[in-house]
Parts: C-alpha cells; sequence; structure tokens
C-alpha cells in the first residue's frame, strides 16, 4: 500500500473513529464511573462487532491500559499508542494484518475519564487499492486499445490514398491523380497540400529526367534514313547539287590536304550522302581538286572511308565572279537576309548565274542513271536550277532546300529579276524552308508576282504544269554517336588547353563565338555587347574574355574586306580599352580552324554566343550544344536565328540591343551550375531527337508520298488510254 493512499484513508479512518468515540462517549463515561466493568467491556466488544474494527483498548486518564478487547495488542501500551496516533499514516502491523490506529478522548461534560484505542482493518484498503489499480490497468489498457484502433483507421485511409496515389503512377494516369487531384470532392486534405506539391514537383523531375535520359521514341539515325531510301524510294539515285564541296584538295608546298569547308549546307548534308551512297555535284574549288578525281571528275568520298561520289564541276575565275561572288552572294545574299546590306545586281553577274546553272543542270543530267532520279538542289545558288532539270528529265524528283531566309514580297520585289528567280524555282516537287514563316514569305511573294494558283491548306503552289509542295524542314546537325564522345578529351583537358591558348587561369570565363566572317552573322554587335558587359560590371575586367573564331569567307568581296577590317579595329579598341598585360578581352581568330579544334572551343567553354542579325537557322548553336555531354555551358541566341524557334532554353536576345545582349553574357557567366544543367539537358534532347537525319528522312519521305501518287495516276492514265483504244471504233 503506498504511502498516499494509507494518508487518504487515514483522514477517512479517523473521522470514522471520532464517530464511534462520540457514540460511545456517554454509556462509556456512565459504566466506568458506576465502576461496572462487565459492562465497559461489553460496551468496547459490541464495537468491535463492526467488521473493520479489529481492537479496541480503553486507556485510563493517566495513560493506563483499562480494558481491552480479544485481538489487542498485548505488547502496545497507551503511550505507544498515542504516539502513532498523532502520526500522519498512523499504522502497525499486528497478527491479522495491517491496521489503523486511532485514539479518541471519552469524556463526560466536565471532563475527561478516559481514552479509547481503536484499531482499524486496513487489509481493505489494499484489497481496495489493488481493485482501484486493477481498474486503472484495465482503463489504460482500453483507451489504448481504442485509440490503436483510431489511429490504424486513420492511417489506413491515408495510406490508401498514398497507395492509390502511386499506383496511378505507376500506370501512367499522372501524378498522384486520385489522392492529390483537386477534383471536386476527392481534393487532397488542406494540410497534405504543400507536401502534396512537393511530391508533385519532384515527381515531375524524376519523370522528365527519365524522358531526357531515354531520348527520343523512334530517333532518327543513318540505319532509319537508308531503311527509307530503300523502301519508299526503292533504293533510287539520289544526287545532290550544291557550290560548296565537301571536301576540299589543297596543295600544301608539294603535300596535298583534304579539307572540310566551313558551312552550314556542308555540315548537314554531308552525314545525309553519307547514309544514302549517292551522287554530289559540287563546284572544285580547291587548289588541288583536279589532281584528285578521275577522268569524269568523279572521286569517292569520305577520304579513307568512301562512302559516296563526289562529282566535281570547274569553273572558270569569270564564272565564279559572276554566279558566285556576284549575284549568289553580292544580290541574293543581301537580298535574303535583310541585313541592312544593299543588295547588288549586274546584268553580267545574272547572266554568268544563268549559265553556271544550265552547267550544273547538265551535270545533273550527264549523272542521271535513270529518268526520275530523286535530285537534291541546296540553296540560293542554284534557284534557276529545279526548272532546268525539270526541262530535260521530267520525271525526276527534285527537292530544294533553301538554306537562308526568304523575305518578305516587298524586300524581294527589288530584284530585277524575281519572276525568273521564282519560276526556276516552282520547278521543284519539293521547296524547303527551315520555318513556317520563310514558307509564307514565299508564298506571299508568288501570290504577288505570278500567276500561279496557291493552296493554303494543303501549301501546294501550281505554277503552269507543276505542283510545288512548300514545306519547311529545319536543318540540324548529326548527333555524335557515344564511341565519338568517347574519344573527346575531356571538358577539363579542353578547358585548360582553352585557358593556355589565350593566357588565362583556368578558372577564368569564357565565351566563344564560331563563325564564318560573315556580316549577318553579328560579331559586330557582339563585340560591342562584350564592351558594354565590361564597361556595366567592370568586376570582370581581367576575369572574363571573348574569343571568337572567324573563319575566312569570301573575302574577296569589298562589303566584306571593309567588314572585316571594321571587326579588327573594333576588337583592338575594346583591348585597349580593358586590356593589361597579360590580358586581352577579345581574342579574334581570323583563321580556319579544323572540325577537332572547334569542338574543343565548344567543350572549353562557359558560353556560346550566336548573335546572328539574320540567320536561316544557325548550326553552330547546335553543336555548342551537343558537344555539351556534361550538361554544362549557357547557349545566348539571337531570335533572328531560325534556331530560336526550336531552343527557347537558351538566352534569347535581340542583337541590335547592345545592352540586354551585355545583360544576358553577364547573367550566362553567373549562372548557377544547377540551372545550366536544367536549360542544357533540354536543348540536347530536342538536337538530338530533331536531327540532320530527321530532317532528310522527312523531307525524302515526302517525296517517297509524291513519286508513289505519280506512279498511281500514270497507272490509272494507262488503264484509260487502253480502255479508250478497246472502245474506239475501228476505221477500214
Ligand atoms: C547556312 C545558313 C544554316 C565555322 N567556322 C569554322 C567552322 N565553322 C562551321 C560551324 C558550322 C558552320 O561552319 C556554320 O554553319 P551556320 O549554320 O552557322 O552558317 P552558314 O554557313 O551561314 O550556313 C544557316 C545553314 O546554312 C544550314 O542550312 O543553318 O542559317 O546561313 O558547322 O561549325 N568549321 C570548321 N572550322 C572553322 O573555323 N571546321
Amino acid at each position: 500500500m503506498d504511502r498516499l493512499t494509507l494518508r487518504w484513508f487515514a483522514r477517512d479512518l479517523n473521522t470514522r473513529g471520532e464517530f464511534i468515540a462520540n457514540t460511545l462517549s456517554e454509556p462509556l463515561a456512565e459504566a466506568i464511573a458506576a465502576h461496572n466493568d462487565r459492562r465497559v467491556q461489553t460496551l468496547i466488544d459490541r464495537a468491535i462487532q463492526d467488521e473493520r474494527m479489529v481492537a479496541v483498548g480503553l486507556c485510563s486518564p493517566t495513560g493506563v491500559l483499562m480494558f481491552r478487547t480479544a485481538a489487542y495488542p498485548k505488547k502496545m501500551g497507551c503511550a505507544e499508542a498515542a504516539e502513532l496516533a498523532v502520526q500522519p499514516a498512523p499504522r502497525l502491523r499486528i497478527e491479522g494484518g495491517p491496521v489503523h490506529v486511532g485514539l479518541h478522548p471519552i469524556a463526560t461534560d466536565t471532563s475527561k475519564v478516559a481514552d479509547i484505542v481503536l484499531l482499524h482493518d486496513l487489509s481493505f484498503v489494499d484489497r481496495r487499492s489493488q481493485d482501484t489499480r486493477r481498474y486503472l490497468i484495465v482503463l489504460i489498457a482500453g483507451l489504448g486499445l481504442a485509440m490503436a484502433i483510431i489511429t490504424m483507421i486513420v492511417a489506413q485511409l491515408s495510406w490508401r490514398g498514398w497507395v492509390s496515389g502511386v499506383r496511378a503512377i505507376m500506370r501512367g494516369e499522372g501524378l498522384l491523380s486520385p489522392l492529390l487531384s483537386p477534383t471536386p470532392g476527392n481534393s487532397p486534405p488542406p494540410e497534405l497540400e504543400p507536401f502534396a506539391a512537393d511530391l508533385r514537383a519532384r515527381l515531375r523531375d524524376l519523370e522528365d529526367e527519365y524522358r531526357r535520359a531515354q531520348g527520343p521514341e523512334a530517333e532518327w539515325n543513318p540505319e532509319r534514313l537508308r531503311a527509307l531510301l530503300h523502301t519508299r524510294l526503292r533504293g533510287d539515285q539520289v544526287i545532290v547539287v550544291s557550290n560548296r564541296e565537301p571536301y576540299i584538295h589543297e596543295r600544301q608546298g608539294d603535300r596535298v590536304v583534304v579539307k572540310r569547308p566551313a558551312s552550314g549546307l556542308v555540315t548537314a548534308v554531308e552525314p545525309v550522302m553519307r547514309a544514302c551512297s549517292g551522287t554530289w555535284i559540287a563546284h572544285g574549288s580547291g587548289s588541288a581538286d583536279r589532281q584528285a578525281v578521275d577522268r569524269h571528275d568523279r572521286v569517292r568520298v569520305p577520304p579513307g572511308h568512301e562512302e559516296y561520289t563526289l562529282r566535281r564541276l570547274w569553273l572558270t575565275e569569270v564564272e565564279e565572279k559572276g554566279y558566285y561572288y556576284g549575284f549568289a552572294n553580292e544580290g541574293l545574299w543581301p537580298l535574303c537576309h535583310v541585313a541592312h546590306v544593299r543588295p547588288v545586281f549586274r546584268e553580267a553577274d545574272w547572266q554568268m548565274y544563268r549559265e553556271v546553272n544550265q552547267r550544273f543542270a547538265d551535270a545533273v543530267v550527264a549523272e542521271a542513271r535513270s529518268e526520275d532520279p530523286i535530285v537534291l538542289v541546296q540553296d540560293y545558288h542554284f534557284a534557276l536550277l529545279p526548272a532546268m532539270i525539270r526541262a530535260k528529265l521530267p520525271r525526276a524528283t527534285i527537292l530544294t532546300f533553301w538554306h537562308i531566309p526568304w523575305p518578305n514580297p516587298e524586300s524581294f520585289g527589288i530584284c530585277p529579276w524575281r519572276r525568273e528567280i521564282l519560276q526556276g524555282m516552282l520547278g521543284s516537287t519539293i521547296l524547303g524552308f527551315h520555318t513556317r514563316y520563310h514558307c509564307k514569305n514565299f508564298m506571299e511573294t508568288v501570290d504577288r508576282y505570278l500567276e500561279a494558283r496557291i493552296e493554303h491548306e494543303h501549301s501546294t503552289i501550281s505554277f503552269q504544269q507543276d505542283t510545288t509542295l512548300v514545306e519547311a524542314y529545319p536543318i540540324s546537325i548529326e548527333w555524335p554517336e557515344d564511341d565519338e564522345v568517347d574519344r573527346w578529351p575531356s571538358v577539363e583537358q579542353c578547358r585548360e588547353k582553352l585557358a593556355e591558348r589565350i593566357g588565362v587561369a583556368p578558372d577564368h570565363k569564357i565565351a566563344v563565338g564560331v563563325d564564318r566572317f560573315d556580316y549577318t552573322k553579328g560579331i559586330l554587335e557582339r563585340l560591342h555587347a562584350v564592351e558594354r558587359m565590361l564597361e556595366k560590371y567592370p568586376e570582370w575586367i581581367g576575369r572574363f574574355s571573348f574569343v571568337q573564331v572567324a573563319a575566312p569567307s569570301r573575302s574577296s568581296l569589298e562589303e566584306y574586306k571593309a567588314f572585316q577590317d571594321r571587326i579588327h579595329q573594333v576588337t583592338d579598341r575594346i583591348n585597349q580599352r580593358f586590356g593589361h598585360s597579360g590580358y586581352m578581352p577579345v581574342h579574334l581568330l581570323a583563321q580556319h580552324f579544323p572540325h577537332e579544334a572547334v569542338n574543343e572551343l565548344y567543350r572549353g567553354a562557359d558560353v556560346c554566343v550566336v548573335t546572328s542579325l539574320h540567320d536561316g537557322m544557325n548550326l553552330v548553336c547546335k553543336e555548342f550544344v551537343a558537344a555539351r555531354d556534361d550538361c554544362q555551358g549557357v547557349l545566348i541566341l539571337s531570335r533572328f536565328a531560325g534556331a530560336a524557334r526550336e531552343m527557347p532554353e537558351s538566352l534569347i536576345v535581340n542583337p541590335y540591343h547592345v545592352e540586354e545582349t551585355a545583360d544576358a553574357l553577364q547573367r550566362a557567366i553567373t549562372m548557377p551550375p544547377a540551372e545550366q544543367r536544367e536549360r542544357m539537358a533540354s536543348l540536347r534532347m530536342t538536337v538530338r531527337e530533331f536531327n540532320v537525319y530527321r530532317w532528310a528522312g522527312r523531307m525524302l519521305a515526302d517525296a517517297g508520298r509524291t513519286r508513289l501518287r505519280e506512279r498511281i495516276e500514270a497507272r490509272v492514265q494507262r488503264h484509260q488510254d487502253d480502255h479508250h483504244n478497246d472502245a474506239a471504233p475501228v476505221l477500214h
């Protein structure tokens, strides 16, 4: 029995004792006064008939035990009893068990006559305390059980929600839809909402990362393109015509070296040609080109692999000057780019352009092994070629791809031979541009200057006997194979090499630009942005450099010479303004670099800057993205490049707005790695899926459809003719 319970009951028993003492006071006082001992004994014996009373003793006022009942302990005198009774928990253990000791006076109205000692049984307290304890244990256990059951029910309900949510994700129904989607009557509990939102966002990230890692569902690659050529095009001959050749043999001392030109067109078309093993007809411009060809002016390329035939066509200086430099590059190039350089149109150049187009058309006819080859005509150098080929090979499938922008009708209208150019182009079966916007401009131009039927719904133009499909095919690059990537030097090595090349510490921030040295590429605007950036954020002076590779291009033209001189001057000015010994903010490398060196530059840089004033597509930005398998590096991209439509994760700028480009540069060099990764991973997914095989594949698939339709129409026509012949009356 614990002390607390004992005290609690002691108070109760004292009250009870007082009550008994009061009840017995009068008869006992009378019996003691009458010296009636028998009566006294009877009275105290009767008192123990109460079941809780164990024993009673009666003490004289002088403390002598006068009477006692049978169970009263012999050893306990009145003094001991008095001493025990005043304690807070007066307890005594006797033979029958524990008892409570109480001492109460027996008095008449005038004086005290004795003290009565009452020994109450305490074993019932033990019993009751044990009962209480048992009851409490049962109560607590019951409560615990009830709480556990309630908790389990609640947990079960929420767990079921989570489980069904996760199962929904696994079934691909979206994220936590049953539990968390805010459908009426099924919205998540408000306290779970933030948690659910976090979980949903995280799961979405994981889903995105998974999709990125998976790559496109049906990837376009050389095998798929080859398969398409053999099935849909039944292995028919493919002929490519371009001005620039894919491999140039150059004499260097007494050695012959093979070079790949800096050309977006070559970058894109070459892998397609390797996949379809056709014939590529191009101007042989290298100093050792004649040495390399056979007597039919053909050479198998790529050197050492020999996957397709390069047929070279020789142009005289006069022809090249008039057709290439003159009409194509001083006339059509500025006309289509609208980059504030005046187009120059000379009658003599136009004549030469027509003659050279005719020479290429003749070469196509000579190379054709059937009357219906597939001819891929490349770019603005050959606007007249499609109609010229069509005149000689009416059943050929002619796919013309215009690699540069097409301006609006007003801008194009300044060309004196606009009708001839449009008519020449409409000899094509399919006419491709990079963007829908360029297609729209072209159709509006035809509408303005020719009598043609335009069907906007099918995107076709019918002119005279022929119908041309005008379609957007955004060009791209070949996505590098894994084994090629494995051979690349690491990003760290590229970085060190680049830092070493320009003599800076490895933690120096470096932005690069890689272009043909052309006024449309926005190199001047880029330099102004670098200058403004250093002016506005001087903390970067000495810690940031810009490296511009400018591959020589069309340098014999006055416009280009003046432009290139200007770039050199501005570079010098910026270097004088912000440079100091051992530090140059701008490195202008006006030379042609090998392909591997360009790739190393992309991999070693922090930022790639593409600020074209107008560009059909631009492949440099796609090459940069393909080179960054570390998912780092920031792309700054002009909104006037066709690529801007496909690559919104880059920092899109208006290159004419120097302030905006300068801020983009600053933002790029301070961008946290996590953000770089997020943007770059997304860009890589796009470029990998929308690769050059897809570009060629879509165009060739459209060609396949057209050819099939033409064959069916021809058969139908034959049946009709046969029917007419059979039905016609025979005249004798
Ligand atoms: C036209 C359209 C369209 C540059 N310097 C070097 C070098 N390059 C390579 C680049 C890239 C190519 O040249 C340039 O391609 P772009 O697409 O940027 O530009 P354009 O030559 O103007 O091409 C253009 C393209 O056709 C395709 O349709 O995108 O809009 O103007 O591949 O890497 N390559 C090497 N050394 C250099 O110094 N090896």
